[in-house]
């Protein structure tokens, strides 16, 4: 596959992108479309040090004025929205119309961000002494390092630096070594927002390409303030520590395994849409993918049989094709663990319908399924595992309780829903004894969150919150500020000290 006209938009040529070490391979049909330059242990300090530098001086631009920046990020996004779209169609595998869809993402969060400069406001509160105020003041943090995952290629980073630039920080970005020619596309509009700007400092945000260990470094440099890595449940167990370790902070986006519950009032029409958008989506690289579906016995068989015959109908093929809804999987080791997981499954007791690689003679190093349906028995361990393949395993259910309580069993907690016209069953999923995940949703499916929210998860999802709401206080520190206009000192709590 020829790449030139895809990276001309972004100013970007094959000569500066074949020289390295870092073979790209698009998943479309497996072929080498770029060999990237690495960055090692040195270059990656030094990165990190002109974004420490460039941090000392944003810090103290005001914060709309940082939003301008932003704001001229979005424009650069809103013109280039159907090559970067096309670009991580090529480099994800994801179809167009989910790209472009990441791209807006990115110009949403962008909007957002641009509002919230006016907005990192903090609160007045009441002093119990006379004469004093209290208040708290949200001060920028640092540098934000990012980890990003191959699945949300772009859209991740711009979550996370929209709301950094905003809040006063500069930003290091690790992209996935399975997708990094979009981050450099994305660094390239970047860098031309900046000019547009003006006077911004040099290495305000910037693009390290490498592996694990490239991603590490940051993870223990102590002048990464926070470290955002969204990835597995696996990647997210060692960030952590180590970031906890030398006390710096971390936000964690890892693994989902997201259930929708089907109630036997809720309209199956719309279940239907919304499962099948949910598990085949994107091939079930979702970290929202919907990975359980937990219905009633009494409209168990009748909704299985209609998404049976949504999957015959979704076409399976190159995600550049218009009328294609299922492209590959990013490559053949994400392949194996779908086989290994359905195999499980099979070995407890589990009925798979679909699941079988598809399109090998037409694209011999593209990686294509047909999307799976595993009917299980119970949830079973195979269940409890988040696998990043269109597989959906059905479980049923005779009381809400029970379906709550296997929708919480899972080690993960990040999306959930329920299908239901009861309003006491929809208020019961979403109360205090409901879902136990970050996003909790009702008649929509898992995925496909809107960025005016929070987004994230509790338990193995790490905990972390980025995107909409109050997300951006993870990108600054809170000061206490308690002042005395007055011309005594009383002490809190009435104590005296050495006065009469
Ligand atoms: C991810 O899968 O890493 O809700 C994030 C969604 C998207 C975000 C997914 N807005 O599907």
């Amino acid at each position: 596959m020829d790449i030139r006209d895809l990276i001309e938009p972004f100013g970007l040529t094959t000569d500066s992108l074949q020289q390295g070490t870092l073979e790209v391979r698009t998943p479309i049909d497996g072929t080498p479309v770029a060999r990237l330059a690495e960055q090692g242990p040195t270059q990656i300090d030094a990165a990190v040090a002109r974004a420490r530098a460039a941090f000392e001086v944003w810090r103290d631009v005001p914060a709309p004025r940082r939003g301008e920046l932003v704001r001229l990020l979005g424009e650069e996004l809103r013109t280039h929205k159907d090559a970067l779209g096309r670009l991580v169609s090529v480099e994800a595998g994801k179809i167009l119309a989910e790209g472009q869809g990441e791209v807006q993402e990115m110009i949403d969060i962008c909007d957002f961000a641009v509002g919230l400069s006016r907005q990192l406001h903090g609160l007045v509160i009441a002093s119990e002494r006379p004469g004093h105020r209290m208040m708290e003041t949200w001060h920028p943090l640092g540098v934000v390092g990012v980890i990003s995952a191959f699945n949300f290629p772009v859209a991740v980073w711009s979550w996370n630096a929209a709301l950094a630039l905003v809040c006063g920080n500069s930003v290091v970005w690790k992209p996935s070594e399975k997708t990094p020619l979009t981050a450099l596309a994305c660094q390239a509009l970047f860098e031309r927002a900046l000019v547009r700007f003006g006077d911004a400092p040099q290495g305000l945000s910037q693009v390290v390409i490498g592996g694990r260990d490239a991603g590490m470094r940051l993870v223990d440099d102590r002048r990464v303030a926070l470290v955002s890595a969204t990835g597995s449940t696996r990647m997210g167990r060692e960030v952590g520590p180590r970031v906890a370790a030398r006390f710096g902070r971390s936000l964690l986006e890892l693994g989902g395994n997201n259930a929708i519950i089907v109630t036997p009032s809720a309209d199956l029409d719309l279940a239907t849409r919304a499962i099948l958008f949910g598990a085949v989506g994107t091939a079930g690289q979702r970290c929202t993918t919907t990975r359980r579906l937990i219905v009633h016995h009494e409209v168990r068989e009748a909704l299985v049989a209609r998404l049976k015959k949504a999957y015959a109908s979704i076409r399976i093929g190159s995600p550049l094709e218009a009328d294609t809804l299922l492209g590959p999987l990013i490559d053949r080791a994400a392949f194996d663990a779908m086989q290994a997981a359905l195999g499980q499954a099979r070995a407890e007791g589990g009925s798979v319908s679909g699941g079988a690689r598809t399109l090998q003679d037409r694209y011999p190093e593209g990686f294509y399924v047909t999307p799976a349906i595993v009917e299980m028995p119970e949830q079973s361990p195979c269940v409890h595992h988040e696998t990043f393949a269109p597989i959906l395993y059905v479980l049923g259910y005779d009381t809400l309780e029970q379906a709550i309580a296997l929708q919480n069993a899972v080690p993960q907690g990040l999306s959930s829903a329920i299908f239901t016209n009861d309003l006491r069953e929809a208020e019961q999923f979403l109360a205090a004894s409901g879902s136990d995940c970050g996003i909790a949703n009702v008649n929509i499916g898992t995925s496909g969150a809107e960025i005016g929210g929070a987004f994230g998860g509790e338990k193995e999802t790490g905990g972390g919150r980025e995107s909409g709401s109050d997300a951006w206080k993870a990108y600054m520190r809170r000061a206490t500020n308690t002042i005395n206009y007055s011309r005594a000192l009383p002490l809190a709590q009435g104590i005296r000290f050495g006065d009469d």
